[in-house]
């Protein structure tokens, strides 16, 4: 008799999460359900970024498209297509994005919260950089009860899954349940998501600091020193190049791989720096940490910040872990 097994097809995204559920005790499926229309909504988001640049060759100007549909931003467009997904999937009771003011009630509440940034680096979009989505999954507090904001403003620590995925050259889907951390690479031509980077690990240290240093004269002096430090060649510690992308999924990606750090430190024009605790540096610490590595806002850990408000910012010192208690030693004197 043979046992059936081919190394012809690989493990796919479901296939994978499946893995996960059946080695859950207790599981009911709709972890796993969530996770699936959390990668379809990617999968229709990738196939319109894949469009973005043929708008105005194809006439699609305007507010409306040769189709007579209205044609979107693509950070609105992207937004409106989680939203619905993950609204219709029944498994979530709040919806929290970067790209809406207040907390959404989902129409068929469900047993977990979902808050994302729809499309990070949308800033990019026009010059056809990578850019990204990042989202966290938390479970509900009170499962059965009516869903309230109280359920989503939760520190770091207690996210469930969290994950991005980066539409790059290839589209990526990373993703972690606190055991490991996983990227698979989608394969266009059948809209399936592979296993292609099982187990990622990142670095003890780099050789990369990623940071728009065009802020320079803003920063504090200890962020001013750390980027001195970094730059520099002392002692055992050699000068760091710099990789900086500006679409922080990008960036991220590109250190959890290779190792480093990629720092969006306050400054005196915002004292919190620019992103956003809950949407974009809680999910992405969720992962690194899960990868091996540290987040930091200069002084705390960032997965142990309480929010107080869904659009709350903070600064950000995130990658290998050497990398940030070296940021940290400099950056916690301010
Ligand atoms: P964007 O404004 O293009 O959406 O969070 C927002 C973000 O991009 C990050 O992705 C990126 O790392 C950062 O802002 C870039 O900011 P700067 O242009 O100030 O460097």
């Amino acid at each position: 008799m043979r046992v059936a097994g081919s190394t012809v097809v690989g493990t796919t995204l479901r296939e994978h999460v499946l893995a996960g559920m059946r080695a859950a005790p207790g599981a009911t499926g709709e972890f796993t359900s969530l996770l699936n229309h959390l990668s379809l909504a990617i999968r229709i988001i990738h196939s319109r970024v894949r469009q973005a640049g043929l708008a105005d060759l194809l006439g699609y100007t305007g507010e409306t498209n040769v189709q007579g549909e209205q044609v979107q931003k693509l950070d609105s467009y992207a937004n409106d297509v989680l939203v619905t997904v993950l609204d219709k999937s029944g498994h979530c009771g709040i919806i929290g994005s970067e790209e809406v003011d207040d907390a959404i009630v989902s129409s068929h509440p469900g047993k977990y919260v979902v808050l994302f940034d729809p499309l990070d680096g949308s800033s990019n979009i026009d010059t056809n950089v990578g850019i990204g989505t990042i989202f966290a999954i938390l479970r509900r507090t009170e499962p059965r009860g009516v869903p309230t904001v109280a359920e989503a403003l939760r520190p770091g620590r207690e996210i469930a899954c969290a994950g991005y995925a980066l539409y790059g050259p290839s589209t990526v889907f990373v993703l972690s349940t606190g055991q490991g951390v996983h990227g698979f690479t989608l394969d266009p031509a059948i809209g399936e998501f592979f296993l292609s980077h099982p187990h990622i690990r990142i670095p003890e240290s780099g050789n990369t600091y990623s940071v728009n240093e065009g802020n320079y004269h803003k920063w504090a002096p200890g962020v001013r020193n750390w980027v001195d430090w970094v730059k520099s060649s002392d002692g055992d510690h050699k000068a760091y190049g710099q990789r900086y992308i500006g679409a922080m999924v990008a960036d991220l990606h590109r250190t959890l791989l290779k190792g480093g750090i990629f720092a969006y430190p306050g400054d005196s024009k915002n004292a919190n720096g620019k992103l956003r605790l809950l949407y974009e540096a809680s999910p992405l610490s969720f992962v690194v940490e899960a990868a091996g590595g540290a987040a930091s806002d200069g002084k705390r850990r960032i997965l142990d910040i309480e929010p107080t408000k869904l659009h709350q910012r903070t600064p950000l010192f995130i990658g290998s872990k050497k990398d940030v208690e070296d940021a940290c030693r400099f950056v916690g004197q301010d």
